[in-house]
């Protein structure tokens, strides 16, 4: 394993004061919670506690005090394979984490030879001993490929399973039998399991021939984003297009998202379509939003939470998802099912977003940063 780098992180201060645009936005300050973060990719509050969990992509794991800044290493996360856009990826404390004191974790792992895949797992926090001991792989997704790219991935948990989000490794090929949109393939899916890592026997597809009964929604091109609507529960996710393209999508179970048969992005290289834009009646379930194609609007998201604090009074039921090129916290209204944008936050502040939390004891907004030397900041309403 490749373990990265890590310092120690400063105490917290107040690096930045920043005002919204003209609308009637609450004025908020900056926090710098830690910096010194070698590609931090997701982060948890533990519940029942005070602290943080955060995932280094290189491999490692380190628990946080937000307000002291102390932060402590904790040994034993999975062995990782770091190629491409592989590593340590995401990270959420089981619904019984008071009592269990299990974590459930993605990461790539080599399965053999030069192929990889994303592995869902979990393992039982040992704070006395800072360790994660007791790992245990619950599902690799299947088929492995050889391929740097488009790991996913995020987990929640809704209805006593786990669920999570993984990518389409890469694949170019652009016509009916891409990864995607292949019922024996994980890869480009949304995957529901028990909390042990069984197959439900109700998933959508599962005892039927030539499909993987692990499945639950597919079409997916790669799952950046899953967080629960506080109101109707429902589980939405988000995702990076082609060149533009980029998706929210809720979430249906059995449910076709159209990649790439459907897709709203053009080709990287010379910016042609190779797919009808989602449009009602195509077969595909249309996203909630969709970013239009093109490099400068394109909305390649990171994580995305619900705002349900009490700190920011008028965002509450607003949507936050990290913008990673363009280096933003994007701010959207929701109403049934659609959202607005309402403003960019950390908008020109120089740090491409990977990670969003709200804090459940003080309502403030959490964000990490990406990068090999990448802050953890959180937004203060200012007095
Ligand atoms: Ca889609």
């Amino acid at each position: 394993m490749r373990k990265a780098t890590y310092s120690f992180p400063t105490a917290c201060a107040v690096v930045a004061v920043l005002a919204l645009p003209a609308t009637a936005q609450p004025a908020f300050e900056v926090d710098t919670v830690a910096t010194g973060l070698s590609n931090p990719w997701a982060m948890a509050f533990l519940p029942g506690s005070d602290e943080m969990i955060i995932t280094l992509r290189g491999g490692d794991i380190v628990i946080l005090n937000p307000d002291s800044g102390a932060m402590q290493p904790i040994s034993g996360a999975p062995n990782v394979d770091t190629r491409g856009q592989g590593g340590l990826l995401d990270i959420a404390p089981a619904p019984d984490f008071t009592q269990s004191g299990l974590v459930y974790m993605t990461w790539a792992g080599r399965v053999d030879g030069q192929n990889s895949t994303t592995h869902l797992g979990r393992a039982r926090l040992d704070r006395e001993a800072n360790a994660l001991v007791e790992l245990e792989v619950l599902h690799a997704v299947s088929p492995a490929v050889n391929s740097g790219a488009h790991f996913g991935s995020r987990i929640v948990f809704s209805d006593g399973h786990v669920f999570a989000g993984f990518g389409d490794r890469g694949s170019k090929d652009f016509g009916p039998n891409h990864i995607s949109q292949d019922l024996t393939s994980e890869n480009g899916a949304v995957i529901r399991l028990t909390l042990d890592g069984d197959i439900p026997a109700d998933n959508p597809f599962a005892g039927q021939d030539g499909t993987a009964g692990a499945i639950w929604s597919y079409g997916h091109r790669n799952i950046q984003a899953m967080t629960l609507h506080p109101d109707t529960g429902d589980i939405w996710l988000a995702e990076h297009g082609e060149a533009g393209g980029d998706e929210v999508n809720i979430v249906q179970r059995g449910g076709n998202y159209g990649w790439p048969l459907a897709a709203n992005g053009v080709t990287y290289r010379g910016g042609e379509r190779f797919a009808a834009p989602h449009q009602d009646g195509d077969g595909f379930i249309s996203p909630a939003h969709v970013w239009p194609a093109g490099r400068d609007d394109h909305f390649p998201p990171s994580g995305m939470t619900f705002y349900t604090g009490d700190a920011f009074p008028d965002w509450q039921g607003h949507v936050l998802i990290g913008n990673l090129l363009h280096q933003y916290l994007g701010l959207f209204s929701e109403n049934n099912g659609t959202l607005e944008p309402v403003a960019r936050l950390l908008d020109g502040a120089g740090h491409r977003i990977r990670d969003v939390a709200i804090g459940p004891q003080d309502g403030f907004i959490y964000v990490l940063a990406d990068g090999n030397n990448a802050p953890l900041m959180r937004l203060v309403p200012r007095s």
